[in-house]
């Protein structure tokens, strides 16, 4: 089967629709389009993603200027947000390069609070030119059913509305703050900063990215069920078990409607078309099946067809389903999938990085 009937046989939702029933026939009513797709995608998966803070406070914690052997400037820093009465602090840890003047930037949500890591290459990001910001998300809030932790008890009071954030909405709210920085300082390209994460975070970095249109690139790697890969038709985990296991990642009508989502009208690719006609990178791996390669691809080719009414490319490929290592690179989505398992490698990097060398080259 080609991709249009495969992506067909999944019977999603169309993307190019209107609430009133009008047809999307151009950029100006896809951005309509958007604020409809914005507004489902907080009432039905994530809850709503709070304002900015009242007020916030970045201080210093420690400071390195001779990180990776002297070739950045490594800061320890603590964010400190306000909302009304209520404060909440987490840590984030910035390597900026020496000598330039105009970085592009990842702001990289991790599992880990160290720089480097096991999925933060940092000196290869550094040698490439890049600046990272980087947290972990426990440190934000915890990754559990625990809404007093961090910065959640801000956001999620006692009575519990059905369209209350989940855990997901505040990690991106956070990436989103760490923005609100970046953007306060000279030595970075504020044209090219990246929002990037890997599995429950490449579902957070879809959704920072969608809703901060202040992020030029999109990346989600390996973000699976209720990330990058279509929920319809998609094998390995499903809505079902994803509300289960984790209901708290999102808003209590998703877990409320999990046995019955394919009656609300959405699916993911609604979500990746946000980013349209920014830059979204999908990246899956061959043996993750419980994140579904095929899945991912087949909802990175469905929000296409959003990028291409801003005269995008959006994804190019050869109508066919991509196996074992292949990149497409040819359009202004990128899609990879390597050989391997459940996993952010270099291999990622190098490729998220090759693409927006890429692109700011082309420009
Ligand atoms: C799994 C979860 C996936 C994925 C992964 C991760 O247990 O089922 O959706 O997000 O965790 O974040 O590592």
């Amino acid at each position: 089967m080609n991709v249009e009937n495969l992506i067909k046989s999944r019977n999603i939702p169309e993307l190019l629709r209107l609430n009133c029933g009008r047809a999307v026939e151009n950029a100006a009513d896809f951005e309509i389009r958007k604020k409809e797709i914005k507004k489902l995608l907080q009432e039905e998966i994530y809850g709503v993603i709070p304002k900015k803070p009242d007020h916030m406070q970045v201080s210093l914690a420690s400071e390195n200027p001779v990180f990776c052997a002297g070739k950045a400037d490594r800061k320890d820093l603590i964010f400190t947000v306000t909302v009304g009465e209520a404060e909440a602090s987490f840590p984030v840890i910035s390597v900026i390069p020496k000598g330039k003047t105009s970085c592009p930037a990842f702001v990289f949500m991790n599992f880990s609070p160290d720089s480097p890591d096991k999925y933060l290459p940092i000196e290869e990001i550094v040698d490439s030119g890049f600046a990272v910001f980087s947290f972990c998300h426990k440190e934000v809030t915890s990754d559990s059913g625990d809404f007093k932790h961090g910065i959640a008890p801000l956001f999620r009071k006692s009575r519990t509305p059905l369209n209350a954030p989940g855990k997901i909405a505040m990690w991106a709210w956070a990436a989103m703050r760490v923005m609100d920085y970046v953007e306060t300082l000279d030595s970075i390209d504020l044209d090219n900063v990246a929002v990037v994460g890997h599995s429950r975070l490449g579902k957070t970095a879809l959704l920072a990215g969608g809703f901060d249109e202040r992020f030029k690139y999109v990346i989600s790697n390996d973000s699976g069920c209720s990330g990058a890969a279509l929920s319809r038709g998609k094998q390995g985990e499903s809505v079902a078990v994803i509300t289960n296991v984790f209901p708290y990642w999102f808003c209590p009508r998703y877990v409320a409607n999990a046995a019955t989502y394919e009656e609300r009208g959405y699916d993911q690719h609604f979500l990746l078309a946000l980013t349209a006609p920014r830059v979204l990178m999908v990246g899956s791996a061959e043996e993750d099946l419980w994140a579904d390669p095929e899945s991912e691809f087949l909802c990175t080719a469905a929000a296409s067809e959003a990028f291409r009414l801003y005269g995008n490319r959006g994804l190019v490929h050869n109508d066919e389903v991509p196996t074992a290592k292949s990149v497409l690179d040819e359009g202004d989505i990128l899609y990879h999938v390597r050989r391997g398992t459940h996993y952010m490698s270099r291999e990622d990097w190098q490729e998220y990085m090759k693409y927006i060398t890429k692109m700011m080259e082309s420009k």
